[in-house]
């Protein structure tokens, strides 16, 4: 189907000072309008028209590098902006994503330093996850635009570590922006609603 620019889920000033207006302004209205505007001009005559965003991503993997990079950016972005809310982050998770994290990352300060690591490890342009994966939730990185579908495992929570999310708040401290992305944006409501319909 043909890919639509997602409204914000909140104003452009909602997450300051962590992430300003004008972060999301170009990151939101430029660089996912334009994965949008692309992947929809790379879409025409693919025949993958009719299928879901998320098959778009999976088929096109490997086989069709433009349609992908942009599909996959997609995906990432319009589930980014959910994974972020007014008042998020800390260590008010709710109840099941506790017990899983405690079960399978070792507790919510391993989760933490580890999903900050990935993001500070990915060399150059990319994400950090917690994804599913067998069941089981695990931290994944990957490089540009890719994310764990194509890998058969399901994210339920990623931080976009290209510079264009951090540069004009952050400069170049990465560290400084997932710190604040887990102290002090995530959603975990949303982490929950994706946790659950992996079906774990
Ligand atoms: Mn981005």
């Amino acid at each position: 189907m043909a890919f639509e620019l997602p409204e914000l889920p909140y104003a452009y000033d909602a997450l300051a000072p962590y992430m300003s207006a004008e972060t999301l302004e170009f990151h939101h209205d430029k660089h996912h309008q334009a994965y949008v505007t692309n992947g929809n001009n790379l879409l025409e005559g693919s025949g993958l028209e009719s299928k879901s965003l998320e098959d778009i991503v999976c088929e096109s993997h490997g086989s069709n590098a433009g349609l992908f990079n942009n599909a996959g950016q997609h995906y990432n972005h319009i589930h980014f902006w959910s994974w972020m809310k007014k008042g998020g982050g800390g260590t008010s998770l709710p109840g099941k994503l506790q017990s899983a994290i405690d079960s399978d990352l070792g507790g919510y300060d391993k989760f933490r330093a580890n999903f900050i690591a990935a993001g500070l490890t990915q060399f150059g342009s990319g994400w950090c996850w917690l994804a599913v994966n067998n069941g089981k939730l695990e931290i994944m990185k990957t490089p540009n635009g890719e994310n764990p579908l194509v890998t058969g495992a399901s994210p339920i929570l990623g931080c976009d570590v290209w510079e264009h999310s951090y540069y004009i708040d952050y400069r170049n401290a990465r560290p400084k922006y997932l710190e604040a992305f887990v102290d002090n944006m995530i959603n975990w409501d949303y982490v929950l609603e994706m946790y659950e319909a992996t079906g774990a």
